[in-house]
């Protein structure tokens, strides 16, 4: 079970890293460089989404990455259509920074059924938008704004909430392609406080950014359109994770 491998991950205190492929933005043979290195350099989790990918092209890039790789895929669904019985768990997402009751409630009510019935593993996770200060497409898309930049103690009770309520999982996103990822602080006070694992995502476009994020606190990071310019980086990470 991959909640499994997560609470492991965080109790033995090891950093995780995802690399997030957005189906839409890759051919055939961009997919396959990656996942290699991904295999090469033992990343954790291939996470994969978008917010506006169309249902068929998520079923075949997951089974292109099954014949590649034995590395979990998680789904990391931008909405309702993103859904695969053939990826390894699905982040059953609530977004719990936002007062848009769709996106708290709604969609997971939509969702619910077809996933018991594909079987599924859903990670429960408390999904945050964190203000990197453009709007992001995730924010846009949700209607809902994300929690300021200079607030850690907002972005903290809102983990505690989702703690109390019974998520398993907090997600503090920047937003995909954020110039600013989330700043030390917000990661550090999050996850002294919390016993969940705690992934974050968002603007990690360098080895500086992926180790402040890491010994800030973040058992896994996730990062997508640093890697999809430059998969190098997949390397050059994954070097920084056993280092730590
Ligand atoms: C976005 O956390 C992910 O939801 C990854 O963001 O594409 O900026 O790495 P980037």
């Amino acid at each position: 079970m991959i909640q499994e491998q997560l609470n492991n991950l965080k109790e033995a205190q090891k950093k995780g890293l995802a690399v997030l492929i957005d189906p839409d933005k890759m051919d055939q043979k961009s997919l396959q460089k990656r996942i290699k290195l991904c295999n090469v350099n033992q990343v954790d989790f291939i996470f994969i989404g978008g917010s506006l990918v169309a249902g068929n092209s998520m079923d075949d890039a997951i089974s292109e990455i099954k014949q590649l790789t034995s590395i979990p895929v998680i789904i990391f669904p931008g909405s309702v259509y993103q859904i695969s019985k053939k990826a390894d768990a699905l982040l059953f997402l609530s977004l719990v920074s936002g007062r848009n009751p769709e996106y708290l409630i709604g969609n997971q009510v939509i969702a619910a059924p077809y996933i018991k019935k594909l079987g599924i593993e859903a990670l429960s996770t408390a999904y945050m938008l964190i203000d990197a200060g453009a709007m992001t497409t995730a924010s846009y898309i949700s209607g809902s704004a994300p929690i300021p930049a200079n607030k850690p103690s907002i972005a903290l009770a809102t983990a505690q909430a989702s703690e109390l309520l019974g998520f398993r999982n907090v997600y503090l996103d920047a937003g995909s392609g954020a110039q600013d990822c989330i700043g030390q602080e917000m990661i550090n006070k999050v996850a002294r406080e919390i016993k969940l694992p705690l992934i974050v995502g968002g603007g990690i476009t360098n080895p500086e950014k992926i180790k402040m994020a890491w010994e800030a606190g973040a058992d896994v990071v996730v990062v997508g359109n640093a890697i999809e310019l430059r998969p190098s980086l997949i390397q050059e990470f994954s070097e920084i994770k056993f280092s730590l």
